[in-house]
């Protein structure tokens, strides 16, 4: 039996570590969790559980955070183990050279390499020939191949809930987090999922990436949960998109109502969706949905993005939410070099038009895992040496002339959607020097649309904004610490921003 402790820095209960858990206790070693925003003594809480292993979950940018921790907890536990998993390791291996702080990296979906990492250690045991497993052998990384994705997630035990809920906060909001699935139907340019789909998989025949958990299933897990945490009043599906297998929102619209009851929101791919699943979805209890409109021009979603939404899906698929009186919110991306301020104005037209309840607008970033980031990183189109922060909402790292006037605009969309006269006035705002009223302005909108729209909790979202306030704005080194280092200038760099990632 080895004695497992997850750490992370964002004050969620993240999905991942939740199975990796389950499936760790089911085969009878025990695990905890640690946020580091929920901790009074964060590193004192770690060492008085006395773990034999840590894992730390990393998207890029957050691989540096624990350095410090971890080095302070090996002098005081010189058996300690450290393995690194989720999507930041799994593209870039580079941590295993710093061998003083992790011993292993797990590539792609971990729940079973995770057990026998574990168990090899526990066993002292060798790592080496592990499937998905990173590890230093003989002072050169060794890569292993990677084992066919879990097809079936009805064969993996609960998410182990309790690791997160045993924090105060986390079990007295409103809104608990679910997963549905894991996977999405499209292939955008400016995110991640592509190359997941490309490389969390083994390859093996028939195997595929997008699979969802019966819905039978996913009753049975909320009614594990809420026969324990009753306080929950919405749900939120972190899923890339809740209609990502034909025919299962039929079948949840039949069983969740009865089962489960809860409202909630979750996140849709409209170029798979038609009204017949709309009517689905709001029979199931469906409150709030989010799309990734991302551009106003049809062009440069469809071709350039590679979204897959046309403009009459973009008019149709409103008209018919409205219709069914579920309530709406889309993703838009300012400031891609294939747009000009002309296109991105079209894109606040569009959202006039369209008339979502809020809308969320990210600054466009350049990220080295994606195939559009990658692009602009070998087109020169990055001022790499311009450090503006890990966030996405805050500036742009591309070179263009109009950067002011773009980064101003990200802040005052809303006004541009909401206000009579808006595209007019927000043309002779964003010509101003950039202020901290923009700023407030965007944040506003934000707390209101996210809190009210989705159904959060004014409250609840003013305290988990308050608790992740580090990782907006990144000028904290894991939220925690108060200092701008390295680890925010990476995340910079490679950082990835689909649309999901704003929720
Ligand atoms: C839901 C979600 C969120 C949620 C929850 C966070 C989370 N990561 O779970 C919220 C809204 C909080 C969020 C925030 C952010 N996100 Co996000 N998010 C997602 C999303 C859509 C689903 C993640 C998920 O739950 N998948 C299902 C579970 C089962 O898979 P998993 O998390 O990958 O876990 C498996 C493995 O990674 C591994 N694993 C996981 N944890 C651990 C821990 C250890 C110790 C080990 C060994 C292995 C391991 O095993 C797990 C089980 O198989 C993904 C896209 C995607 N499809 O993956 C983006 C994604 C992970 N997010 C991304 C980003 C960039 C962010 C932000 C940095 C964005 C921002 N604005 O600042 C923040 C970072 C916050 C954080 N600390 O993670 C990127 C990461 C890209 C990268 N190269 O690093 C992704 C891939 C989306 C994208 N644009 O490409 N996100
Ligand atoms: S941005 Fe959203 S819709 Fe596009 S591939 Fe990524 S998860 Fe899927």
């Amino acid at each position: 039996m080895a004695r497992v402790a997850f750490i992370v820095t964002t004050c969620h209960e993240f999905e991942g570590v939740k199975v990796l858990s389950s499936v760790l206790k089911t085969a009878g070693h025990q695990t905890d969790c640690f946020i580091t925003s929920e901790e009074r003594d964060f590193a004192g809480a770690v060492l008085r559980w006395a773990p034999d292993v840590i894992g730390i979950y990393a998207t890029t940018g957050q691989e540096d955070w624990a350095r410090e921790h971890v080095l302070e907890w090996k002098r005081e536990l010189p058996h300690l183990k450290v393995v690194m998993g989720g999507p930041h390791p799994s593209f870039d291996s580079d941590v295993l050279h710093d061998a003083e702080y992790v011993d292993a990296i797990t590539k792609g979906e971990a729940e079973y390499a995770m057990l026998d990492l574990v168990e090899a250690w526990a066993a002292d045991r060798s790592i080496a020939d592990i499937a998905n497993v990173g590890s230093l052998q003989d002072g050169a990384p060794l890569l292993n191949p990677i084992r066919p994705a879990i097809q079936d997630l009805d064969t993996l035990p609960f998410p182990d809930v309790d690791l997160f809920y045993k924090y105060p906060f986390l079990r007295s909001k409103r809104v608990m987090q679910v997963h549905a699935s894991r996977g999405c139907q499209n292939n955008c340019t400016y995110c991640t999922v592509p190359r997941m789909k490309r490389e969390w998989v083994s390859g093996a025949k028939g195997e595929t990436f997008n699979r969802t958990k019966s819905v039978d299933y996913l009753c049975d897990e909320m009614t594990d949960i809420r026969a324990r945490y009753p306080g929950f009043r919405m749900v939120n599906f972190g899923d890339a998109a809740l209609n990502m297998s034909r025919g299962w929102l039929e079948e949840f619209a039949e069983k969740w109502p009865a089962r489960v009851g809860l409202p909630f929101a979750c996140n849709i791919n409209i170029n798979y969706l038609d009204e017949e699943e709309i009517i689905q979805l709001k029979r199931s209890g469906c409150a709030s949905v989010q799309f990734g409109l991302e551009s106003g021009n049809e062009d440069v979603r469809m071709r350039v993005y590679r979204k897959g939404y046309t403009d009459s899906m973009v008019d149709e698929i409103p008209r018919l939410l409205r219709k069914h009186r579920i309530t709406f919110r889309t993703n838009n991306i300012m400031g891609s070099p294939a747009e000009t301020l002309e296109d991105m104005f079209n894109t606040v037209e569009v959202n006039r038009r369209i008339k979502p309840q809020g809308c969320t607008v990210l600054i466009y970033r350049p990220f080295k895992s994606t195939e559009l980031g990658l692009e602009d990183f070998e087109a020169g189109r990055v001022e790499e040496s311009r450090d503006i922060g890990p966030s996405l909402q805050l500036d742009s790292q591309m070179r263009r002339d109009d950067l002011r006037e773009v980064v101003n605009l990200q802040k005052l969309f809303n006004l541009g959607v909401y206000l009579p006269f808006g595209p007019q006035l927000i043309k002779l705002l964003i010509r101003m020097p950039r202020n901290p009223l923009y700023d407030f302005t965007l944040l506003g909108f934000l707390w209101y649309q996210h809190a009210v729209v989705s159904g959060y909790g004014m409250l609840d979202d003013f305290k988990l904004g308050w608790k992740n306030i580090g990782q907006i704005f990144g000028r904290k080194k894991g939220g925690t610490h108060g200092v701008r280092d390295a680890a925010s200038k990476a995340l910079l760099d490679t950082m990835d921003v689909g649309n999901e990632a704003a929720v």
